[in-house]
């Protein structure tokens, strides 16, 4: 079987892959759950009709959502991923033997538990490291309930349609911040410079009422609109701590020096439209 498979996120754009095997397909509690396997990019999860990672090109997202904060925190203890539940981000913040829990705050078990069987290859079973502690709920009252609590958080989402655009609120930051330690720092899945300038503009501000150096910054992965997507990193800690900071144990295949600090330089359109 040799089938196209077109995301249609927005109404004026469309991207397609190709795919050779429908892994699994299942209408979820919350959502419709695709597993795939592609002609080139390897396995993909696809979320409600939208490709969430793929084998060949999730690294640029995970790499970067992840070790921005983790590197600026230098020595994290406590990491809390929101969403997250491919297990993608998790497996990158453990790398860090300074990491002591990663709690992932996941909504539907489902997407754990495909992604353990149809992602084992990539990011092999981090659910099995006794740090990682997955709770399936809702993370806007585990955020309530854990003031002051994280080194690190991480909001590892899917794009602000339907359940998740409560992500990208004002509220959510405000709660987001509040349940990191003083010295902490936040990165969030911030889409797309040209398709969501003002949803990007309107978070930053958020996150600037709230702390001291947040900043956007961007990695390309041609699975997704416009072939990448963008962050954010909240916190009073410079996101350039980080650049003085080792890499943890293990293979980096996206993130080096030069890419690190190279993805906060943005085209000067958007440069002038976030900062003025
Ligand atoms: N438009 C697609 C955005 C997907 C963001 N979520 C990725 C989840 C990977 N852990």
């Amino acid at each position: 079987m040799s089938i196209w498979f077109t995301e249609e996120l927005h109404p004026y754009y469309r991207k397609g892959i190709r795919i050779k095997k429908i892994l699994a397909d299942e209408q979820t509690q919350f959502q419709h759950l695709q597993f795939v396997e592609t002609e080139f990019f390897g396995n993909a999860m696809i979320l409600d009709g939208i490709i969430q990672l793929t084998e060949r090109d999730n690294m640029g997202y995970h790499e970067m959502i992840v070790h921005v904060p983790m590197l600026a925190v230098g020595g994290p203890k406590r990491v809390l991923i929101v969403g997250g539940g491919d297990g993608g981000s998790l497996q990158q913040v453990l790398r860090y033997p300074s990491v002591k829990e990663a709690v992932v705050c996941e909504l539907d078990q489902r997407v754990v538990d495909l992604s353990r069987e149809h992602f084992a290859t990539s990011f092999g079973d981090p659910w099995a490291d006794p740090r990682a502690k997955l709770l399936v709920r809702d993370a806007f009252g585990f955020l309530e309930e854990n003031p002051g609590q994280f080194d690190v958080i991480i909001s590892d989402t899917t794009d602000p349609i339907g359940m998740a655009e409560r992500l990208f609120s004002d509220d959510f930051y405000k709660l987001m911040v509040h349940a990191l330690t003083p010295l902490g720092a936040a990165s969030t899945q911030c889409e797309q410079p040209f398709f969501d300038t003002e949803l990007i503009k309107k978070i930053y501000q958020s996150a600037k009422a709230l702390t001291k150096n947040p900043a956007y910054y961007y990695a390309n992965i041609p699975t997704y609109p416009g072939g990448g997507i963008g962050f954010m990193y909240v916190s009073y800690v410079p996101w350039e701590n980080g650049l003085k900071m080792p890499y943890p144990p293990g293979k980096n295949n996206y993130i080096n020096p030069e890419i690190h600090k190279a993805a906060f330089a943005l085209p000067e359109f958007f440069r002038k439209e976030l900062y003025g």
